[in-house]
């Protein structure tokens, strides 16, 4: 796939930026005022809250950007990307308008190509970095020897496993070029019917293919460990939860982390408590955001329980104001985005994480302690129902406009033209993708 046109989109432009927020302007620093005056009086800098904001990231996942579908069909989007390049493009305009997205976290072999130095100058001539890289042993891929039918790092078969191995190995040699500096594991090895597999045995061929990555990983480097309670397997995963994602990451030693999807639990599961168990282990090593009624429905970040969100950043704020060690968790978005425009969704879904960020710094630390010591269950719960029913917006959008984002970006963003113009300088492929991001 080629590089696509070197001219900057509109959607990208400092001057359209600009005159799209001129018109809202005002607007917003009154409501910024009065925000900044109520925050004073519980004694809380606007300022300081609207800095943090301002330096909060997270990564576009390179899938999300296209159409996403479900096991029973896709219906493509207009001008989707149709090759890397094209989704760094996508990923640039995301964080032009929201500032809130610098870096891409690439799915191998979905974004492979020939020149990844090329790949590495693409995305530093639109100031976007790469996070972590995402291996895929849950796919055959075309000319591929062995199969992953029955499983990959624990396959029964030792060549299966070791193709699987060698293919992260890979992964960390390109991430190494780009400047990645962790490898996601996430495999969907598993059984569907009791008695398929051997529980001991299957978690012990993980344990040894995974010594052979980690010992692969550059010193600075990091291995982020993915649970999944189920699916693709349907009976049993191998690593299902955070319990196995601990205990391999344990096993395998310093560098290796536990990494939370928060669609990959039981429905009703406490994440924020897993989250704060993993703080304690010294193992939180990143998270994939997105939300979920039923299962690993891969929906858009605070869509369906933004209060959720909400105590999750609120177990991160804690750790930060307590300063747990060994405390830097990295963040990801991983959603599906199968009605919507891509851009759109990942725009608002991290603008969804900033607020969830903002709100849970306003959180009175000190008084929720105070609170807890002395059973007050009632003002406890209060003191974080405030913080998470304070309207954060004026912050959120003060925090863009200080990096020459959009005060509003999906308007601007709809204001651009951007898509349609994709529609044509893409035009659609025949046949269907994968439906499974
Ligand atoms: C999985 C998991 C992984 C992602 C794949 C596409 O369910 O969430 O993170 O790489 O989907
Ligand atoms: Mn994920
Ligand atoms: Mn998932």
């Amino acid at each position: 796939m080629s590089a696509s046109s070197d001219k900057t989109p509109m959607a990208r432009d400092a001057g359209f930026i600009a005159a799209q927020n001129a018109a809202r302007t005002a607007d917003l620093d009154a409501d910024y005022a009065a925000l900044g005056a109520q925050l004073a009086r519980r004694g809380v800098d606007i300022e300081s809250v609207t800095r943090r904001v301002a330096q909060f990231g997270v990564a576009i996942p390179s899938w999300g950007v296209g159409t996403g579908g479900t096991r029973f069909a896709r219906f493509a989007g207009q001008g989707e990307p149709r090759g890397v390049f094209e989704k760094l493009d996508d990923c640039a305009v995301i964080h032009a308008l929201t500032g809130a997205t610098p870096t891409v976290s690439l799915h191998l072999p979905w974004d492979r190509t020939p020149d990844v130095a090329a790949l590495k100058a693409f995305g530093d001539a639109r100031g976007l970095g790469f996070d972590a890289v995402n291996s895929n042993t849950f796919q055959d891929q075309p000319g591929q020897a062995q199969s992953y039918k029955f499983g990959s790092l624990t396959h029964t078969s030792k060549d299966a496993r070791d193709q699987a191995v060698a293919h992260n190995l890979d992964c960390i040699r390109i991430g190494q070029a780009l400047g990645s500096k962790a490898l996601t594991l996430w495999i969907g090895d598993g059984a569907n019917f009791p008695g398929q597999q051997h529980f001991v045995r299957a978690f012990e061929r993980y344990l040894d293919s995974a010594a052979q990555i980690y010992s692969g990983l550059p010193t600075d480097w990091r291995l982020l460990i993915e649970h999944k309670m189920y699916e693709p397997a349907f009976y049993a995963t191998v690593i299902q939860d955070w319990g196995s994602s601990l205990m391999a990451a344990q096993a395998l030693g310093p560098k290796a982390w536990c990494l939370v999807d928060l669609g990959h639990h039981a429905p009703n599961v406490n994440i924020e408590m897993i989250v704060a168990r993993l703080v304690h282990a010294r193992r939180l090593g990143g998270f994939h955001f997105n939300d979920s009624k039923y299962g690993d429905d891969d929906l858009d970040s605070g869509s369906i329980d933004p209060f959720r969100l909400f105590l999750v950043f609120n177990e991160l704020a804690d750790a930060e104001w307590r300063r747990a060690p060994d405390f830097r968790p990295t963040h990801m978005l991983d959603q599906s985005h199968n009605v919507t425009d891509p851009v759109e969704s990942l725009m608002t879904s991290a603008i969804e994480l900033q607020r969830a960020f903002a709100q849970s710094l306003l959180v009175d630390r000190e008084a929720l302690a105070g609170y807890q010591d002395g059973n007050d269950a009632l003002m406890a719960a209060q003191s974080l129902k405030r913080a998470f029913t304070t309207d954060v917006g004026p912050i959120l959008a003060r925090a863009r406009l200080s990096k020459g984002a959009a005060i509003d970006p999906v308007t601007a963003y709809r204001a651009s033209g951007y898509r349609a113009a994709c529609a044509v300088a893409r035009p659609a492929r025949g046949g269907a993708s994968s439906g499974i991001v």
